[in-house]
Order: structure tokens, then C-alpha cells, then sequence
């Protein structure tokens, strides 16, 4: 069966800043960067962020090649830690200056539309050592400025931005599971640091309104992992955990976003535990009034959650997770090397839900992928990777996107994470997503088998069984 899809849908990959730039001439360290200089044996294989992929240095070599791949859009993300030079004025590096903008350009020339987002986890450290990173609302306000500056510096050029890249890991890395550095576990920072996260980004779409981004065919929007929530069974407790879990872990940001006010369901919750926010009247304006033109929809794998084993009052520490634990569905398919499932379906009820829930707002798949590991098993004898089961895990989701716009969902473009394998947090170069391989001892990169696929189906906007 053939899927054709409209005209100028966006066939792409993203991939950000910190992935795959390299530190090279840097001023800031951003939270990743110092935590592999105090603890590199949490990184796979000690490999940290000082590479990656070189873009900072083959930013050129590497547009021709997603040119190469048929990509007519690539989002990135502008690293805070490198554009800001004095991090309290906002005044900018003149080399981060030029870099952003020849990257730009060298995009532009390509022929591929260049998204950008400024905050994917790379907040830096120093705003963290002094005023404790977002929790912060002295370091809302630095990094509204920072954004101010982007608009004001690549707004000509660049239409489509975003505020933050998957908000929700800050809060659950960060300050809940200990993923990311500094590894807290607290509840109520954790609320206060989702609170702030979202003022953040109401109020870089305030000023990048009041600089009229927007009268000229700018638009901006946020970035979320939308993880559809199944319950275990049909029990109401089974019930009650998954719609606890889908408050949290997606209706936090996306309600915000898309209708500008949090659900009175999850603060009732946070006022009955004693962890809401600090919130003024003023504050809550911005939020209602700064909404999304634009959403972008990461999705990997779905949640699926069962009641607690252990009553909530018999938890010490307030923690979300009281309310609901992750269920291991039996037979469910695997990626077992990221240990994610693989459920495509998903992205139709997420294309569903939007349409009905969401005032069908204009989205993107803005990530999708499969990481897998040892891929130079995969090589044939000319070195390129034979990856038929990306291949497959691409045509099966865009076939359930398809019948989401089919059925009406707003939905514009694909990106796969990534166009070239890069750095990747704490799993530095364990997995690799992308269309392109990247060896990170020669730097040589050669355009995988899907690579190929991907361009036959940007240049017929069609998708094949
Ligand atoms: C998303 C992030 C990306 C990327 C991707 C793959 O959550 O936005 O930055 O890293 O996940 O996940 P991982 O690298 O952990 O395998």
C-alpha cells in the first residue's frame, strides 16, 4: 500500500547543539560538560561531550550530506553556554555569533529549513552553582534574555523555533530519578524547577511576540516526549495511577502550552500534598497568555502504569511516582538495546488526542528513533550500515501518523532523531539513531541504508509497504 502525504510535509532529523558540536570554543561548561569533568565513569565507555560529531568544525561536509539524504528541514539547538558571553548582561560571543550564523546560511544554501531550539538539558552550570539552575526565577529571566538575543540575531533567517526540547526530563533527571546530573531527589524542587520551566518558555514567547517575530512568518512553539499512558487493566485503581502519570508526565507542559493554564486536577493534588509552586497572579497571566503557534511531538515508547504496590501515605518523601508504577506488559515488543517498547500505534492516539483535545494546533514528530548498539555488525563490506529494521520502525510509524491526518490531525513533518549518529547524554555512543554513521575515532561518516530509503520517500512524499 502506498501513503502519500502533502506537498511541502517536513521530511527531516534533529539533532542539538551539545550532541553534536563539541565544546570548541567554549566559554561556559553546560551541566553535561561539568559533569563529565567531575564523573566521567558515568558516561558509556568514559566518552563525554568534547567531540561528539564534530559539527563545530564539519558543519559544511555535514549539511551536504543531509542534503545528500533529502532532508528539507533539520532542527538543532543554539547552546546557551557558547552564544553567552557574560551570562548575567546577555552580551554574546562574536564566534558562537558567527558560527550560528554560518551554519545558517550553509542550511539556507542546502535548501533545508533551519528549526531551532534553545534549551535541550544544556543549562549553564554555572547558573546551577550560583542561583540552583531553574529553580530558580532569576535564571527565568537570564534565559529570556538569551532567547531575545537568538531572535534578535537569527530571527531574520530562522522561522520556526522552540523554547525548550522534553521539559519533563529536566524535572525527572535532574531532581526525581537521578538520571542527569546533579542526580537530587525532591519533590517539591522538582515541581517548582516544572513551574518554572513553563514561565520560561511563556515568557520567551512574550518577547519574541513583542519583537514581532511573528509579522514576519516566524512562529514558535515547545517541544515535548508525549508518552501516551495505558493502564495495566481496566481497574479503577489501574485507571486512577495512568491518568495520575498522564497528568504529570505530559499535561503538565502540553495543557500549559497549547491553553495556557495547568490542570486544576494536578494542582488540587500538589495543594493536597503540600508541594505546589510558588506562582504569582502575574506570572499565571503570562503562562495563559503566551500560548504555542506550533507543537512539536518527540514519541520513543509509551507508558504503561498499574496502581502502586504501597499506599501513597506510607511514602516518606514526596515523589509523583507514589501514585503510579511503570507496568512491564507481558509479549509487549521491544528495542531491547535501549530497553524502550516499541509500540507505533501510539503516535495515532497521540494525533488523536491533539485533534480533539489539543484545538488540533499545527505539530510535528519533531523526534522518533531507534537506538541500537554495535551497529558496525550491521556494516556490509563497503561500511554501510544494512539498518532494514530502522527502516521498518519509520515506515510503521509514519503509516500510524498517516491515518492520524487522514482522520484530521494537523500534523505537518517528520524528524527522526538524528541525522548523524551523535553524543548522546550519559549513553554517549552506546546507541546510535541516525541516517548517517559517524566513526569517533576517524570522523568518517558514511550514509546508512535508511539514509537512502529516507530520500526516495522526501522526494515522493510517499510511503510504500
Ligand atoms: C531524547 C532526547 C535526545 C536524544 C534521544 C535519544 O529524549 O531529546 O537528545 O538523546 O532522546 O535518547 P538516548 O540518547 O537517551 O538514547
Amino acid at each position: 500500500m502506498q501513503r502519500t502525504f502533502k506537498e511541502d510535509f517536513w521530511w527531516g532529523a534533529a539533532t542539538s547543539g551539545p550532541q553534536s558540536e563539541g565544546r570548541f570554543n567554549k566559554k561556559h561548561a553546560n551541566m553535561f560538560d561539568y559533569w563529565y569533568e567531575i564523573e566521567p565513569t558515568d558516561f558509556y565507555d568514559q566518552v563525554g561531550p568534547d567531540v561528539t560529531s564534530n559539527f563545530y568544525n564539519s558543519f559544511k561536509e555535514d549539511i551536504a550530506l543531509m542534503k545528500e539524504i533529502g532532508l528539507n528541514s533539520v532542527r538543532t539547538s543554539i547552546q546557551w553556554s557558547r552564544l553567552i558571553d557574560d551570562l548575567e548582561l546577555g552580551t554574546v560571543n562574536e564566534d558562537a555569533v558567527r558560527f550560528y550564523n554560518e551554519v545558517i546560511d550553509a542550511f539556507l544554501e542546502a535548501e533545508i529549513r533551519p528549526v531551532m531550539n534553545l534549551h535541550h538539558f544544556d543549562l549553564p552550570v554555572e547558573l546551577y552553582h550560583k542561583y540552583g539552575g531553574w529553580e530558580s526565577k532569576h535564571v527565568v529571566d537570564l534565559y529570556v534574555k538569551f532567547a531575545e538575543k537568538c531572535f534578535e540575531l537569527f530571527g531574520d533567517r530562522v522561522k520556526d523555533w522552540f523554547t525548550h526540547n522534553e521539559p519533563i526530563v529536566v524535572v525527572e533527571g535532574e531532581y526525581l530519578h537521578q538520571f542527569h546530573y546533579p542526580k537530587i531527589v525532591d519533590g517539591k524542587k522538582a515541581v517548582q524547577v516544572a513551574y518554572n520551566l513553563n514561565l520560561a518558555s511563556a515568557k520567551a514567547i512574550q518577547a519574541f511576540r513583542r519583537m514581532g517575530l511573528q509579522n514576519e512568518g516566524g512562529r514558535i512553539g515547545i517541544i515535548l516526549n508525549l508518552t501516551p499512558t495505558y493502564p495495566a487493566s481496566d481497574s479503577p485503581e489501574d485507571v486512577a495511577a495512568a491518568n495520575i502519570a498522564e497528568l504529570f508526565n505530559n499535561r503538565m507542559f502540553l495543557d500549559t502550552a497549547v491553553h495556557g493554564e495547568f490542570p486544576q486536577e494536578l494542582v488540587d493534588l500538589f495543594i493536597k500534598d503540600g508541594v505546589l509552586w510558588e506562582s504569582t497572579p502575574e506570572e499565571l497571566v503570562i503562562i495563559k497568555e503566551n500560548t504555542i503557534d506550533v507543537l512539536g511531538v518527540n514519541f520513543y515508547h509509551p507508558n504503561r502504569v498499574q496502581a502502586p504496590d504501597i499506599a501513597p501515605n506510607s511514602v516518606g518523601a514526596w515523589l509523583p511516582n507514589r501514585y503510579f508504577d511503570e507496568y512491564n506488559m507481558p509479549g509487549r515488543r521491544m528495542n531491547i538495546d535501549r530497553g524502550w517498547e516499541i509500540y507505533p500505534k501510539a503516535l495515532y492516539d497521540i494525533a488523536i488526542n491533539i485533534r480533539d483535545n489539543y484545538n488540533n494546533i499545527p505539530w510535528f514528530v519533531s523526534e522518533n528513533g531507534m537506538g541500537i548498539s554495535g551497529e558496525e555488525r550491521f556494516m556490509n563490506e563497503v561500511g554501510v550500515v544494512q539498518d532494514e529494521y530502522r527502516i521498518d520502525f519509520i515506515r510503521e510509524h509514519l503509516e500510524w501518523v498517516h491515518q492520524g491526518i487522514e482522520e484530521g490531525s494537523n500534523c505537518f513533518g517528520y524528524h527522526l532523531w538524528t541525522p548523524i549518529d551523535c553524543w548522546s547524554w550519559a549513553n554517549a555512543y552506546k546507541n546510535r539513531y541516525g541516517f548517517i554513521s559517524t566513526n569517533i575515532h576517524t570522523q568518517i561518516k558514511t550514509i546508512k541504508k535508511s539514509g537512502h530509503w529516507f530520500k526516495t520517500v522526501a522526494q515522493t512524499n510517499t510511503v510504500t509497504d
